[in-house]
């Protein structure tokens, strides 16, 4: 029995995980695996088989439960390295209540019928040497000859990204065997050549307005473009940001991407402070950890500013206490400075977290005659969205009545609400004509790759929900200096956030190198490359957007244009897909080599 109930559960697995190419293939070496595990575990001798037989099922259902957990967040299968990461998913806490569906807990809620099962099942007769080893043995060699076949026919890989055992076997090896380095290109030469002189500022629309501003940054959690000048049912959703966008001196660009590895919230601020890839491999703030940085906020530094950072959580989350001192932060402000008066989900509410951060900019601002730098993360409109009652501004209809689209619009106003109060105490504190502010979302909120909740948001916006309006976030800058105000629409990522603000505040970045360009003054064909739900090789630029293909193989891939999302052909784009790999790989190996530690 067990054998056929884990078949089932494979079946459910690829269902769940979308294997779309290939998925007679990948559903026979999952098969043959079983079989030749079951057939060796039970035509044993053994006296303890069944258990034995149940302890394989146990193991198998939780590696695909945690699998599916993982992939409904990532749109990709784990790798052993996450292990150590567990703990921060598990902290996710509410989030985790919604990944934890009925359909992955499928994986888990047999097990105790099944271990009873087993328990009482009586010993069968015993096998002779043939049966015993011939069976198994038969299947094994079926399997390795399947595997060799599929290498010769150049499946191996396509299968194999695919396939449970064999995707978990390739990555505990590449663990192991730490293949990943091999696979970075160093950079030559030229690449540096390009890459410093890509760094070089170079004087022109906006350089040095924000010269000798403090600069305040918040990263907004979960902020979405399109709720940006939005309307529900004619109700204004983020009033102050309308606001702040259409004020003198406020640049606001629109077509500007989220770009994250495997530290979501954590890679959203390592990119956006570094200009560089975030990893693949574990989050940046705990693989890299030790490495030496030259970023926004080191600059910063050299030019005699201070720089905190602030925000309302544990401050081992992310690992962002250790990350922070190479980062360049000279003091974190986190959840053991503030008072938890009120919370909501994470913690400390946003309100309140503004309200507080107050005394600490003033206390920042005091320090010398110098400017600061204040980098603050909020929480409140995190997964689930849920928000109290009272902070219910809006007027939800009763088909977006707790669903994750009208909660997550009531987090957002609520959050739109007391940043426009943040806002004006800046003003009354004389901070706002001093200060350059920014504000940007880290991550999508609403999952694109999720059957439901494309549904629901394509039938709310009136067009397809796809992976750019997901994963497009809002950025707007401030420059009390500047006379006019613009919207920006040339697509960019936060990875060219550093080189667009050095430009206004007019400073060089001298030791560090930015992969990014500034997006008001830089002239050739920008792009993005994301690596997460779009996987490694593709790339979105202004009109059209490549989502590699999940089993590796570029032909595969799906490509549309942006503005009349008609399908393209891949092939037309082939060059621009190697061109992202080499550039990440570049970044990469910075990373991998502590380029700057050296
Ligand atoms: C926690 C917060 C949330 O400190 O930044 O992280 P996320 O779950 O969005 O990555
Ligand atoms: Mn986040």
């Amino acid at each position: 029995m067990l054998p056929l109930l884990l078949i089932l559960k494979i079946l459910l697995f690829m269902n769940i995980t979308r294997v779309k190419y290939n998925r007679g293939l990948v559903f026979l070496i999952s098969l043959l695996v079983i079989l030749f595990c079951f057939t060796f575990i039970y035509l044993s001798n053994n006296k303890k088989k069944y258990r034995r037989g149940f302890k394989f099922y146990a193991v198998v259902s939780a590696i695909m439960f945690a699998d599916v957990v993982y992939y409904t967040y990532f749109n990709t299968l784990p790798s052993i390295r996450m292990i150590k990461q567990m703990g921060q998913v598990t902290a996710v806490g509410d989030s985790v209540k919604t990944l934890l569906s009925i359909r992955n807990l499928l994986f888990l809620l047999d097990l105790p019928l099944t271990y009873i099962y087993s328990r009482k099942r009586k010993r069968s007769k015993n096998y002779n040497k043939y049966i015993r080893w011939g069976i198994p043995g038969g299947l094994a060699l079926i399997l390795i000859i399947t595997l060799i076949i599929l290498s010769k026919i150049s499946l191996f890989g396509p299968v194999t990204n695919q396939e449970i055992f064999t995707y978990h076997a390739k990555d505990i090896k590449k663990t192991i065997m730490k293949e990943d380095i091999t696979e970075t290109v160093s950079l030559t030469g030229k690449d540096l050549d390009e890459l410093k002189q890509r760094t070089k500022l170079v004087e022109g629309k906006y350089t040095g307005l924000g010269k000798g501003k403090n600069l305040i940054v918040i990263q907004v959690e979960s902020l979405q473009n399109f709720v940006i000048n939005h309307y529900y049912e004619g109700q204004e959703v983020t009033p102050n940001l309308n606001g702040l966008i259409k004020e003198q001196g406020s640049l606001y660009f629109n077509n500007y991407y989220q770009l994250i590895g495997r530290g979501n919230t954590s890679d959203a601020e390592f990119v956006t402070h570094n200009s560089l890839y975030p990893s693949m491999e574990e989050p940046t703030y705990t693989q890299y950890v030790d490495n030496t940085f030259y970023g926004l906020p080191w600059i910063l530094r050299d030019q005699g500013y201070t720089a905190w950072a602030l925000h309302g959580y544990e401050k081992e989350f992310w690992n962002r206490d250790n990350a922070y001192v190479n980062q360049g932060f000279q003091r974190f402000i986190s959840q053991d400075d503030y008072e938890l008066v009120e919370t909501i989900g994470f913690g400390i509410t946003d309100g309140e977290f503004f309200k507080q951060s107050m005394d600490y900019l003033k206390e920042l601002d005091s320090i010398d005659d110098n400017p600061f730098y204040a980098f603050m993360i909020t929480l409140t409109s995190h997964n689930p969205f849920k928000m109290p009652e009272k902070y219910e501004y809006l007027d939800i209809k009763k088909e977006h009545k707790d669903t994750l689209l009208g909660n997550y619009l009531q987090s957002v106003q609520y959050l739109d609400k007391v940043l426009g109060e943040f806002i004006e105490e800046l003003k009354k504190e004389g901070l706002y004509e001093e200060s350059l502010l920014v504000i940007y979302g880290d991550h999508f909120a609403i999952n694109s790759l999720n059957k439901e909740d494309q549904k629901l948001m394509t039938d709310y916006l009136g067009y397809t929900y796809d992976l750019d309006e997901m994963m497009k976030v809002p950025l707007i800058i401030h420059i009390p200096a500047l006379e006019t105000n613009e919207t920006i629409n040339r697509v960019g990522s936060m990875l060219d956030f550093m080189p667009t603000i050095l430009n206004i505040m007019g400073y060089e970045n001298e030791k560090g190198l930015m992969f990014g360009r500034d997006l008001i003054n830089y002239e050739g064909q920008n792009f993005v490359a994301p690596q997460t739900y779009a996987l490694k090789g593709s790339i979105i630029t202004d009109e059209i957007l490549l989502e590699m293909s999940r089993d590796g193989v570029f032909e595969n891939s799906r490509v549309y244009n942006i503005k009349t999302r008609a399908a393209l052909n891949p092939e037309d784009y082939i060059e621009e897909h190697k061109m992202v790999i080499e550039e990440i790989n570049k970044s990469d190996y910075i990373l991998k080599t502590d380029f700057f530690g050296k």
